[in-house]
C-alpha cells in the first residue's frame, strides 16, 4: 500500500480487492498489517515451511504476513531487550482469534524448546486456546466461533530467547448469553460439548439431548456446521490435561456446567400468598434437586435462596417471599454468577499452571479484543466495547504519529505536525471521574430509586453542550456518542442492571457452604478485600482493567494487525466494497492514512523519483549531478512548493504526486503526437 502513488480511499480499496482475488490476504500499509479473512484454509500460507522462511527475514523482503510481524517483534525483543506487543483488532468474524493463534504458533516455534515432552510452557500456552474457546466462545450471527471475551496473552521469554512463562488476562465475558439466546445463535460451546459426552458422563450429570434445556432451546440452533460437539468434548478434556487441570478439577468443572443447565429448567408458579412462588411441577423439582446435588449444596436451601429474600431492617432481619418473575430473575442471576466465576477460575488456573517467569523482563503481548460495534440496538456491552476501541485508537494514533515523526527525523527533514485530532474528549465523556458517563451510571446504581429514565435525564442535563454527545429527538432514554468510527446510539434500558455485579447474599451463603471444595472456592467467604472489589460496578472494574492494559501496552513497542471481514455471508472469494471501506474507517487505517497525508504522504527514493520523472526535465538529467541535486532541480522546474528533500528520499505533499503524474502524462501525449517517437521507447 505504501508504494501506491495515490493514497486515498478508492486506491486503498481497489488494491485490497485485487490482492484478495488472488488469495493474497495480507497487505502492509506502513507498518500496519491488514489481514483479510480468506474464509478457507490456504495451506501453503501457514505451514512449517513458511514459518522457516520468515524466520529472521527483514520486514518487507518477503510477502506481507503475520509471521513477519511476529518475527520482527521477536527480534526487536531479543536485540533491543524491549517488550513488544501485537494488537489484533477487527469486527466480529474478521479473523482476530485465528490470527492470534497463528502469531502464538509462530512465537512458540521461535521460542520453543524442541523435543521436551508434552507439557512444555509453549504447549500449555497453545492449548489454553481450546479450553478458553470451549467456555468463552459461541456461535453468533456473525461468527460460528465468536469469542465473547477479550484476551491479552503475555508470553515471557528468558535470556536465551526461549519461552519461560505466560500470563493470560481476559476482559468482560458476555454473561447474558448463559441465560438468554436468540435464534440462530448458540450458548457457550461447552454446554453442547458436554451434552455430547460419552454416555457414562451423561448419566453422571443427568444430561441428554440439549434441546431439553431451557438455556439451550430458546434458540432453534443446536448443531453448528463444522463443529463436532462429541469430538470437541474429548479435545477440550485433552487440552485441559495439557494445561494442567487435574481430572478431579475437570470433573467438578463439568458438574458445575451441568448444574447451570439444570438450574435453567427450574420453573416457578404463583404461591398461595400474594408475591410468593413455588416450584412449578415435578419436572422442575427434579431439576432443582439435580442442580443441588451437582453443586453439592442443600436442595432445600437452594429452593429458599431462589424464592425467598432476607431483608435487613432496623427491627432485624425479615424474610419475605418473591413472585415467580423475581424468582426466575434470581435463578438466572445465580446461573450467570456461577458461570462467570467458573470462567475466571479457568483463566486463573491456566495462569497458575503455566506459571510466570519472575526473572523475565521481556515479553511479547498479543491482544485479541472485540472491535468497534454499532448495531441496531446498542446496550451497555457496546458502550464498554466502544470505550475500549476509543482507548486503543488513541494509542494507535499516537503511535502512527510517532512513527511518522521518526521517519522524518531519520531523513532529517523539518516537520511539525499541524492538526493532530485526538479523541481525548470522547474518553473524558465516558471515563472522567467524577462527571463522566460511567461515574454517573455508578452513582445511579447506588440509589435504589433510580431508573434508566432518571439516569438518562441526568446525562442529558450534564452533557447538553458536549460536542460528542447528543440526545436523539424521539427518545427519552437513548443517547448518542460520536465515536471516532461513527455515531452510536445507546439504549439505556438495561444499563443499571448490567452494571451491577452484586451476588445475592443468599446465593453466596448457599454456595460457600457447598460440600464440594471447588464450588465453595468459587464463592469464597466475604472478606473486606473481596467485598470491596465485588462492590465496584462492572463498568468501573472494566475501566480499571483497561487502564492497566494501556499501561502495559505503552511500555511495549506496538505492532498493529487489522483484520477485515470481506463479506457478511462468511464465504471465500467475495469482496464487498462498502463493507470493507466501513471497516477500514473503523479500524483507523484510513485515519492513519489521513495522518500521513497531513504530512508528506508520498516518499520516493531519489533514484526512483528520477526514473519516473526524467521525462519532465531530460536536460537536468544530462547534467550528471548528484541524485539529490537533480531531484531538487526537477521539483523547482515544476514550480512545486512545500516539498522536502531528505537524506535518501523526496517527500511530497498530498496531491503533488498526482500533479507531477498529470504533467508526465501530458508530456508523453505531446511526445506521441509529435514526431519524436523516441520518447515512447524511452518511457
Ligand atoms: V469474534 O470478534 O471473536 O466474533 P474473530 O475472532 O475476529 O471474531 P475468528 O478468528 O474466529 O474471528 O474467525 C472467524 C472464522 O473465519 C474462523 O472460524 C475461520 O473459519 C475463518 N478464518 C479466520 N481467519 C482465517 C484464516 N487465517 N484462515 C482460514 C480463517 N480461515
Ligand atoms: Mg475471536
Amino acid at each position: 500500500m505504501t508504494r501506491l502513488s495515490y493514497l486515498h480511499e478508492p486506491g486503498v480499496l481497489d488494491n485490497l480487492a485485487v490482492r484478495y482475488a488472488k488469495n493474497i490476504i495480507y497487505t502492509y500499509t506502513g507498518n500496519i498489517l491488514i489481514a483479510i479473512n480468506p474464509f478457507q484454509r490456504l495451506p501453503n500460507l501457514v505451514d512449517a515451511r513458511t514459518m522457516e522462511k520468515y524466520k529472521g527475514a527483514n520486514l518487507g523482503d518477503l510477502d506481507p504476513h503475520v509471521f513477519a510481524i511476529a518475527d520482527v517483534s521477536y527480534r526487536q525483543m531479543i536485540n533491543e531487550g524491549k517488550s513488544n506487543s501485537i494488537l489484533v483488532s477487527g469486527e466480529s468474524g474478521a479473523g482476530k482469534t485465528e490470527t492470534t493463534k497463528l502469531l502464538m504458533g509462530y512465537l512458540a516455534y521461535l521460542g520453543g524448546r524442541s523435543g521436551t515432552g508434552e507439557r512444555t510452557v509453549e504447549q500449555q500456552v497453545l492449548e489454553s486456546n481450546p479450553v478458553l474457546e470451549a467456555f468463552g466462545n459461541a456461535k453468533t450471527v456473525r461468527n460460528n466461533n465468536s469469542s465473547r471475551f477479550g484476551k491479552f496473552v503475555e508470553i515471557q521469554f528468558d535470556k536465551s530467547g526461549k519461552i519461560s512463562g505466560a500470563a493470560i488476562r481476559t476482559y468482560l465475558l458476555e454473561r447474558s448469553r448463559v441465560c438468554q439466546i436468540n435464534s440462530p445463535e448458540r450458548n457457550y460451546h461447552c454446554f453442547y460439548f458436554l451434552c455430547a459426552a460419552p454416555s457414562e458422563d451423561l448419566k453422571k450429570y443427568k444430561l441428554g439431548d440439549p434441546s431439553l434445556f431451557h438455556y439451550l432451546n430458546q434458540s432453534a440452533c443446536i448443531k453448528v456446521d463444522g463443529i463436532n460437539d462429541a469430538e470437541e468434548y474429548l479435545a477440550t478434556r485433552k487440552a485441559m490435561d495439557t494445561v494442567g487441570i487435574t481430572d478431579q478439577e475437570q470433573e467438578a468443572i463439568f458438574r458445575v456446567v451441568a448444574a447451570v443447565l439444570h438450574l435453567g429448567n427450574i420453573n416457578f408458579t404463583k404461591g398461595r400468598e400474594a408475591d410468593s412462588s413455588i416450584i412449578k411441577d415435578d419436572k422442575s423439582r427434579f431439576h432443582l434437586n439435580t442442580a443441588g446435588e451437582l453443586l453439592m449444596c442443600d436442595c432445600e436451601k437452594l429452593e429458599n435462596a431462589l424464592i425467598k429474600r432476607e431483608i435487613n431492617t432496623p427491627e432485624g432481619v425479615i424474610t419475605t417471599t418473591v413472585g415467580p418473575n423475581s424468582a426466575t430473575i434470581s435463578r438466572d442471576g445465580l446461573a450467570k454468577q456461577i458461570y462467570s466465576r467458573l470462567f475466571d477460575w479457568l483463566v486463573n488456573r491456566i495462569n497458575a499452571s503455566i506459571g510466570q517467569d519472575p526473572n523475565s523482563n521481556k515479553l511479547i503481548g498479543v491482544l485479541d479484543i472485540y472491535g468497534f460495534e454499532s448495531f441496531k440496538t446498542n446496550s451497555f456491552e457496546q458502550l464498554c466495547i466502544n470505550f475500549t476501541n476509543e482507548k486503543l485508537q488513541q494509542h494507535f494514533n499516537q503511535n502512527v504519529f510517532k512513527m511518522e515523526q521518526e521517519e522524518y527525523t531519520r531523513e532529517q527533514i523539518n516537520w511539525s505536525y499541524i492538526e493532530f485530532v485526538d479523541n481525548q474528549d470522547v474518553l473524558d465523556l465516558i471515563e472522567r471521574k467524577p462527571g463522566g458517563i460511567i461515574a454517573l451510571l455508578d452513582e445511579a446504581c447506588m440509589f435504589p430509586k433510580s431508573t434508566h429514565e432518571t439516569l438518562s435525564q441526568k446525562l442529558y442535563e450534564k452533557f447538553k453542550n458536549h460536542k460528542r454527545f447528543t440526545k436523539p429527538k424521539l427518545s427519552r432514554t437513548a443517547f448518542t456518542i460520536q465515536h471516532y468510527a461513527g455515531d452510536v446510539t445507546y439504549q439505556s434500558d438495561q444499563f443499571l442492571d448490567k452494571n451491577k455485579d452484586y451476588v445475592v447474599a443468599e446465593h453466596q451463603e448457599l454456595l460457600n457452604a457447598s460440600k464440594c471444595s471447588f464450588v465453595s472456592g468459587l464463592f469464597p467467604q466475604a472478606t473486606e478485600e473481596n467485598t470491596k472489589s465485588s462492590k465496584s460496578s462492572i463498568a468501573t472494574r472494566f475501566k480499571i482493567q483497561l487502564h492497566e492494559l494501556m499501561e502495559t501496552l505503552s511500555s511495549t513497542e506496538p505492532h498493529y494487525i487489522r483484520c477485515i471481514k470481506p463479506n457478511s455471508v462468511l464465504k471465500p472469494g467475495i469482496f464487498e466494497n462498502t463493507n470493507v471501506l466501513q471497516q477500514l474507517r473503523c479500524s483507523g487505517v484510513l485515519e492513519a492514512i489521513r495522518i500521513s497525508c497531513a504530512g508528506y504522504p508520498t516518499r520516493k527514493l531519489f533514484h526512483d523519483f528520477l526514473h519516473r520523472f526524467r521525462v519532465l526535465a531530460p536536460e537536468i538529467l544530462k547534467e550528471k549531478n548528484d541524485e539529490k541535486v537533480s531531484c531538487q532541480k526537477v521539483l523547482d522546474k515544476m514550480g512545486l512548493q512545500g516539498y522536502q528533500i531528505g537524506r535518501t528520499k523526496v517527500f511530497l505533499r498530498a496531491g503533488q504526486m498526482a500533479d507531477l503524474d498529470a504533467r508526465r502524462t501530458e508530456m508523453r501525449n505531446n511526445a506521441a503526437k509529435g514526431v519524436q517517437s523516441q520518447f515512447r521507447t524511452h518511457v
